[in-house]
């Protein structure tokens, strides 16, 4: 059973932050010792940051490291805030992490996520990103492409679609015990959708490994789509010869689909998707069909696969 919640989309527009607000806030969370101050964020780790593949650009600032790393959507923490997330993340263990790679490949196995990291090098992408929520942002990405993984196991032809999940630790993710949702989140992708040159598996943010509240250890990232399907914090990648079910589709059927493309003119059920609004300030830009990454997936659809 599902117990319905109001959600930040519900909050009405004039209650919406204005810009000031947050930079206020986040002064506020400094002084308190509530926010790491720099300084002291990056231990002495001689990691270098990784290097930008230039390919990938942007019509839009890159988005404050700060809003993107603090205002997020992680329901295994909190599924009633997007605020202060890190601060609840504290008994999360993301080392050691393996992820299960099984079903119809030649070469199932258990991955240490530290040896995959040896296997594949690592790149830097600037990435337009949207929450079906309409809040959008525009960050720099690190990680490699899911295609490389894909080649690793060996997909067998039955092989179709690409089931994900995140793992399920209720003890160390409160937000897991405060809503009956059918834990743990689960994703999926058709495989062209997979092997597309834009579908990262990120394990970074802004040079620096990704922060517990943004999926850390290993997230997804598919750009054109709604931000759900870019599922966090997985331990399972499973290839199956049917379409895989997903967790918001589950939840709700009417309103989050399979594919969930980004298409202004394809309004939610209870909102209009033809804008979006680029945290922080919430400034307005108009929604870009495929999140503007038409020229590398608009061949894989017929046209109506929203
Ligand atoms: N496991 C898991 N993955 C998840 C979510 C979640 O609640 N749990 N939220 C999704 C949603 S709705 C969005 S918009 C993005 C947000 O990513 P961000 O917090 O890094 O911006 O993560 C997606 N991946
Ligand atoms: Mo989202």
């Amino acid at each position: 059973m599902w117990i319905r919640t109001r959600k930040g989309w519900e909050i009405p527009e004039r209650e919406a932050t204005p810009e000031s607000a947050y930079y206020n806030r986040r002064e506020l969370l400094t002084a308190a010792g509530l926010l790491a101050a720099p300084a002291l964020a990056a231990p002495a780790l001689a990691v270098a940051a990784p290097k930008r593949n230039e390919k990938y650009t942007l019509d839009r600032p890159i988005t404050e490291e700060w809003a993107a790393t603090g205002y997020n959507n992680y329901y295994e923490f909190n599924p009633y805030a997007k605020e202060g997330l890190a601060a609840l993340t504290s008994e999360f263990v993301i080392s050691p992490w393996k992820i299960e790679i099984s079903g119809q490949v030649n070469k199932p196995q258990t991955l240490d996520l530290d040896d995959l990291l040896k296997k594949f090098p690592i790149e830097e992408r600037l990435y337009r990103f949207r929450c079906v929520e309409r809040w959008a942002m525009a960050v720099p990405w690190s990680g490699f492409p899911l295609s490389e993984l894909i080649k690793l196991v060996e997909p067998k032809p039955a092989a179709k679609y690409l089931r994900f999940v995140t793992v399920n630790r209720p003890n160390q993710m409160p937000g897991m015990k405060q809503a009956p949702y059918p834990w743990p989140y689960f994703e999926g992708l058709r495989m062209d959708e997979a092997m597309n040159e834009l579908t990262l598996l990120s394990t970074g943010i802004y040079g620096k490994p990704l922060p517990k509240q943004n999926g850390a250890p290993v997230r997804l990232v598919v750009p054109w789509k709604y931000g759900y399907k870019s599922i966090k914090s997985i331990v399972k990648i499973e290839f199956t010869s049917s379409e895989p079910p997903t967790f918001w589709n589950k939840l709700n059927a009417q309103e989050y689909g399979f594919y969930s493309n980004i298409d202004p003119k394809k309004p939610h059920p209870r909102w209009s998707q033809a804008v979006e609004q680029l945290i922080p300030s919430m400034q307005r830009k108009p929604t870009l069909l495929y999140n503007g990454y038409e020229q590398y997936v608009a061949s894989m659809y017929k046209g109506n696969e929203f």
